[in-house]
Order: structure tokens, then C-alpha cells, then sequence
């Protein structure tokens, strides 16, 4: 065994089938009402909360324990502003400039989906979550990531999860390509823009799409 290997005792309580169930029933609840939101409001969010979100995604299982994310959340309304800009020049062109395949182009028709994000601009919060594609040695030497997507895929869940149980709304939007983030954002070129959340309430009025889940048949197995 590595002389590395220094395991501690876990202590895990076990409860009764019973309580687990009723767990289990709220949490499927709660998460069944969550919806992508793309109407916000501009009433502010504490910091705090958003410190919550990105922790409980941190919480999130990686590849050899690297962790290998990074959460950029803004408040800033000028980078705001900025970010809007670039992501609108991005989609504009994948929307209306040809870059967006007509059989993609109809996948999105019944989410009503469009160039235009106004809501980059109103959300108090834009979090980006950056992908460490490496990390660094003390020394500043890179340091091997592993499985880089599956961990930043689980921790986006968790931070989905987290946000919806705190009664924040979000998005996972991904402007192609979100290079831009790169640069506005002046992140170091180990990281990639992996997934744009806006975090705020949904607006009053705001309506989603009329779609539904599928039915559990439809998504397992059990063999
Ligand atoms: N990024 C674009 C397009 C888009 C793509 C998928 I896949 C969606 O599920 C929704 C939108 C946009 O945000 O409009």
C-alpha cells in the first residue's frame, strides 16, 4: 500500500427504510419543480448564498481528488454588460449567421430559444464554472487532472441542485464558443469555460416550456 494511503473513520448513520423513503419523496419533489429559467429579476442576492452553491458543488466526487474546477461569480453590472455583448455576437451568429445546423436549429424550436440574452444582463449573479483542464506543483510545474468532464458535469448538478434547494433559479447556458469568458473573464489558458449559470428569482410573468420528464421506464433498466 502507498505510504500516502492514510485513511480516517467515516462515520456514517444508517437510518431506517422507513425515514428514507420519505426523504427520498421530498427530494424528487423539491428537484421535480426545478425549470430552467431564462426571466429574471434584478432584486439582488447576497453573496453568502452564492458562496453556499459553489461550496456544496465543491462537495462534488473527482478524478484522483483534483477538484479540477473553478467558479467565477459576478456581480460586476460592467462585466455583466460585457459578457452579454460577446455571448449575443456569439449566438447571433450561430443563430441567424448559418453556424447553427437546421436540424439543431428545430431540436431548439419548442424551448423558444434565440440569439438575444437579455437576462445575462439583468440576473444579479453570473457564475461561470471553468473547467482546470490541469492544475499546478507547488513549483508551478502542471499537475495532471483526470476525468476532467465527468467532475465538472457532477459538480455543475450539485450546484444546480444546491441553488434550486436554497429557492434560487438558474440556467446552464453554454454560448458557442465561450472563449470570450476566457479573455473578459482573464482566466489562464489550463482552464476552459465549461458551463454560464445565471442566478437570481424568476420574473413574476416568466413562463417556461410547456415539455415534460420521461417516465422512468423510459431511462432505466433494471435487470
Ligand atoms: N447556446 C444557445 C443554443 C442552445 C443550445 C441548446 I443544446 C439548448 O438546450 C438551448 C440553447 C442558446 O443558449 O440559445
Amino acid at each position: 500500500m502507498s505510504s500516502l494511503y492514510h485513511p480516517v473513520p467515516y462515520t456514517f448513520h444508517q437510518r431506517p427504510e422507513e425515514e428514507m423513503r420519505s426523504r427520498a419523496s421530498a427530494f424528487e419533489a423539491l428537484m421535480d419543480e426545478r425549470r430552467s429559467v431564462r426571466f429574471f429579476k434584478d432584486d439582488p442576492v447576497p453573496r453568502d448564498l452564492i458562496e453556499s452553491a459553489i461550496r456544496t458543488a465543491s462537495t462534488a466526487p473527482s478524478g484522483a481528488h483534483r477538484q479540477p474546477w473553478t467558479f467565477v461569480a459576478i456581480s460586476n453590472p460592467a462585466i455583466k454588460k460585457e459578457i452579454r455583448i460577446a455571448a449575443e455576437e456569439e449566438e447571433y451568429r450561430s443563430y441567424e449567421g448559418g453556424r447553427m445546423p437546421e436540424e439543431w436549429r428545430e431540436a431548439l424550436e419548442p424551448l423558444g430559444t434565440d440569439w438575444r440574452k437579455p437576462y445575462l444582463e439583468t440576473v444579479p449573479w453570473i457564475v461561470v464554472m471553468f473547467a482546470q483542464m490541469y492544475g499546478h506543483h507547488a513549483d508551478g510545474s502542471k499537475k495532471k487532472h483526470y476525468y476532467v468532464s465527468e467532475s465538472c458535469g457532477i459538480a455543475a448538478g450539485m450546484f444546480i441542485a444546491a441553488l434550486h434547494n436554497m429557492g434560487l433559479a438558474t440556467l446552464t447556458h453554454t454560448p458557442s464558443p465561450m472563449n470570450f469568458l476566457t479573455r473578459i473573464l482573464e482566466r489562464p489558458k489550463g482552464e476552459k469555460p465549461y458551463i454560464l449559470f445565471p442566478v437570481g428569482y424568476p420574473t413574476d410573468d416568466c413562463v417556461v416550456p410547456d415539455i415534460a420528464r420521461k417516465p422512468l421506464d423510459d431511462v432505466s433498466v433494471f435487470i
